[in-house]
Formats: C-alpha cells, sequence, structure tokens
C-alpha cells in the first residue's frame, strides 16, 4: 500500500511552463536568436542554469561562467513577474480535490521539484500548508534524473522509497523516480511518458484507486 505520494510542481500541480518559456524567449530574442515552444520542451524538468546551457547551444553562443549567472538571474527576474500573477486559479484541474482525499486517507504528500521558486509559487496559488515537506532545487545538488529529490523527500516522510508513489510530467522525473526505487504515475501523454507505471492526462475526477496498484 502507497504510503507517501510525492509530486512534482511544474506540469503537476502547475503549468509554470508557460511562464519558464516567455521569460526563456526573452531572454533569447535579447541576445539576437529565436527560442520556440519546441525548444522548450527540452527544459521541462531540468535546472536553471542546465536550461540555459540548452537555450544558448540553440543561439550558438559559449559564454563565461559570470555572464552566465547573469542571464540566470535576468531570467529569474522576468519569471518571478510572471509567477507572482498566479492565482489558485491557476492549479491544475484535480489536484486540491486529489490531496484532500490523500489527506483524508492518512497518505502523506510531498513535493518533489527542481524549482528553487516552489514556496513563492505554493503562497501564490495557497499550497503552501498542502503538502508535509517540500524538497525544491535549493536543497537538492544533483538534478533529475538523478532521484535525490525523491529520495530526500521520502526520507523526509520517513518513508522507505517501495512506499511511495511519484507523480511526474517529464521523462527525467520518471526515470528518477525508478533509479530510487519508487513507482511513477506520469502525467500527460503516453507517447511521451511511455516509461511511466501508469499515466493520466490529467487529476480530474481521480480516486484514490489510482495509487492501489
Ligand atoms: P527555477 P519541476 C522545473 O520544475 C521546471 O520544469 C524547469 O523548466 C525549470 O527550469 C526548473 O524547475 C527550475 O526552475 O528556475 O524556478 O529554479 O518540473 O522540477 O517542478
Ligand atoms: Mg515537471
Amino acid at each position: 500500500m502507497v504510503k507517501g505520494c510525492i509530486f512534482d510542481l511544474d506540469g503537476v500541480i502547475v503549468d509554470t511552463a508557460r511562464y519558464h518559456f516567455k521569460a526563456w524567449q526573452r531572454l533569447a530574442i535579447g541576445l539576437g536568436f529565436d527560442f520556440t515552444e519546441d525548444h522548450n520542451e527540452r527544459l521541462k524538468g531540468v535546472s536553471r542554469m542546465a536550461s540555459l546551457r540548452i537555450l544558448l547551444e540553440v543561439g550558438g553562443l559559449t559564454l563565461p561562467e559570470h555572464e552566465m549567472l547573469k542571464l540566470a538571474a535576468q531570467k529569474n527576474a522576468w519569471y518571478l513577474e510572471y509567477i507572482m500573477k498566479m492565482t489558485p486559479g491557476d492549479i491544475l484541474p484535480g489536484v486540491p480535490e486529489f490531496l484532500e482525499k490523500l489527506r483524508i486517507a492518512g497518505i502523506k504528500a510531498a513535493l518533489g521539484t527542481a524549482s528553487k521558486n516552489a514556496l513563492i509559487i505554493l503562497v501564490q496559488i495557497g499550497l503552501s500548508h498542502s503538502f508535509d515537506t517540500i524538497v525544491d532545487g535549493n536543497r537538492v545538488t544533483n538534478a533529475k534524473p538523478d532521484p535525490e529529490v525523491f529520495l530526500l523527500a521520502a526520507a523526509d516522510l520517513n518513508l522507505s522509497p517501495a512506499d511511495c508513489l511519484v507523480f511526474e510530467d517529464a521523462i527525467a522525473g520518471v526515470e528518477a523516480a525508478h533509479r530510487g526505487g519508487m513507482r511513477c504515475i506520469g502525467i500527460g501523454s503516453p507517447a511521451i511518458l511511455s516509461q511511466a507505471d501508469k499515466i493520466i492526462p490529467d487529476f480530474k475526477d481521480v480516486t484514490l484507486d489510482l495509487i492501489e496498484f
């Protein structure tokens, strides 16, 4: 029986990818090249600096580390402008109801995300008290597909990985869950998330039967 559920943030709880995209695209245009939604797909679940490296590769640019840090800070400032406008209306369908079902059943909930802005986002959408623990990009050294983020979450919950179930929208996240010895439910398209143990489009009308397998 599952004793704890670990949720990725972007693409599972909220769709912040579109705000990341707006900020990265603004940065790319300033650097003199275009950055498309297809390019942005490569950034899902990837840390801020690793995302910047991919973006610079798209633009064919190589920059020194100190310039890269400045660009990442600029991108984040723009991103923060967008996320400060988020409201509970931005929570993806069915998520609050599913979290409530877990709480009533005594199943623990954790957040496991690469984002360093996770707490700000949770406060904006009114979910900062809905998780028993939050493991974000500020606490993690190794990015997904390394399992560190999910193993820390399981340890915080005092549960063994085998008792935990991860919800992820990115291929690297599914791999991270499996490498950590956890099962994983993919949120999104079966074509992309074929390695997940189960796949659902979203949390709309989902019952606790979903996590019994
Ligand atoms: P930040 P997740 C990830 O969130 C995003 O998918 C990814 O696009 C982003 O670069 C990363 O967080 C870092 O975000 O710049 O806010 O630290 O999917 O792991 O919840
Ligand atoms: Mg994600």
